[in-house]
């Protein structure tokens, strides 16, 4: 039986033209705004706007480029709504992808209210967050410092904190610290970030999480266990195609194509005797489950699609393109 989900995505509601959803009228003095994440790959940006709006919506892993699209995650609060903009990672880009994400990150600063520039407090300020410092000074968007994984920081770390104040201070942003794992400081950083919102409407009905469809999000939950469970060049060609789900009373089903760019890297997201696609396939049903809360029969394919990631049509056919 599939008990009610939590309604976390945009489907659960008709949006149309003409008023099919009404967003009810914030009450005087609310706050709202728009906060870009962003930083370098890897630094706590998708588990910080997880953690923050209460419930998994961005995949996190331990390799670096992780996030791929620009995603919302929305927290409203008796007095504000906070609407989190979740960026792929800063990085110089080696491929028409990277190029494509790295491009999209720099469109989010300039629509966005408040810029939370995440950096990882338990490594010293280095080339990569310099490099984003510099674009972040060429926009008008306010700055707010968030240093984050501060429980991995060592016993003495005022080293660590110190090469941040510096950059910090020449620019004159404030800094917060925080750990997105254990929560310690967020509340603070919530405070902190209202304050830097203006007074405004409610954009998004008060019970939503994210703007991103259930499908894309089934999508990426797959593309996690990739991540998580294969290495090398792998995890990094691969793209999500759901191609099909049918919701019946008892279970959902749902077909999806894994793309790849090597017949190699087919063989490896196979495994032997199925293995690896039986593994991403189970984890990956497991997440699904827990999203939809509901039964699941997940179907996986895989494609060599060469070079995905080099071509432009490629790229805007599985969902990357540059954004307007
Ligand atoms: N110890 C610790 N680990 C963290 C913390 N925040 C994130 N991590 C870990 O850091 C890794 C990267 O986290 P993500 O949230 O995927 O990082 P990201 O900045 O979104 O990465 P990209 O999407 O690749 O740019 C994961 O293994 C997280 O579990 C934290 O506060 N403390
Ligand atoms: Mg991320």
């Amino acid at each position: 039986m599939r008990v009610e989900p939590k309604v976390t995505s945009i489907d659960n509601y008709n949006f149309s033209l003409s008023g099919g959803v009404t967003i009810p009228q914030a009450p005087p003095e609310f706050k709202s705004g728009f906060i870009g994440i962003v930083g370098r790959p890897n630094v706590g940006k998708s588990t910080l706007m997880n953690q923050l709006v209460g419930q998994k919506i961005a995949i996190t892993s331990p390799i670096a480029q992780t996030t791929r699209n620009r995603l919302r995650g929305i927290l409203t609060t008796p007095e504000a709504q906070l609407i989190f903009v979740d960026t792929p990672g800063i990085h110089k880009p080696h491929h028409q992808l990277g190029e494509v994400l790295v491009q999209n990150a720099k469109i989010a600063i300039e629509s966005v209210d408040v810029v939370l520039f995440v950096v990882d407090g338990a490594v010293a300020c280095g080339a990569g967050d310099r490099y984003i410092a510099e674009l972040l000074c060429r926009s008008k968007t306010p700055v707010i410092m968030g240093l984050n994984k501060i429980d991995q920081q060592p016993s003495d770390s005022q080293y660590l904190d110190n090469s941040y104040a510096q950059m910090a201070e020449s620019h004159e942003w404030k800094v917060v610290k925080f750990s997105a794992k254990t929560s310690v400081g967020l509340p603070e950083l919530q405070e902190l970030l209202i304050e830097h919102l203006e007074i405004g409407p409610l954009y998004y009905p008060p019970d939503l999480v994210t703007d991103q469809p259930e499908r894309f999000i089934m999508g990426e939950l797959i593309r996690e266990q990739i991540l998580l469970l294969t290495r090398e060049e792998v995890p990094h060609s691969v793209a999500i195609a759901i191609d099909l789900v049918e919701e019946s009373p008892s279970i959902t089903r749902i077909l999806a194509t894994i793309n790849v760019e090597r017949d190699s890297q087919k063989g490896i997201l196979i495994g032997k005797g199925g293995g690896m696609l039986k593994a991403v396939g189970s984890a990956a049903r497991e997440q699904i489950q827990k999203l939809i809360a509901g039964k699941v029969y997940l179907e996986l394919f895989v494609k060599v699609q060469p070079k995905w990631r080099q071509s432009r049509v490629s790229l805007a056919e599985l969902g990357y393109r540059v954004e307007e």
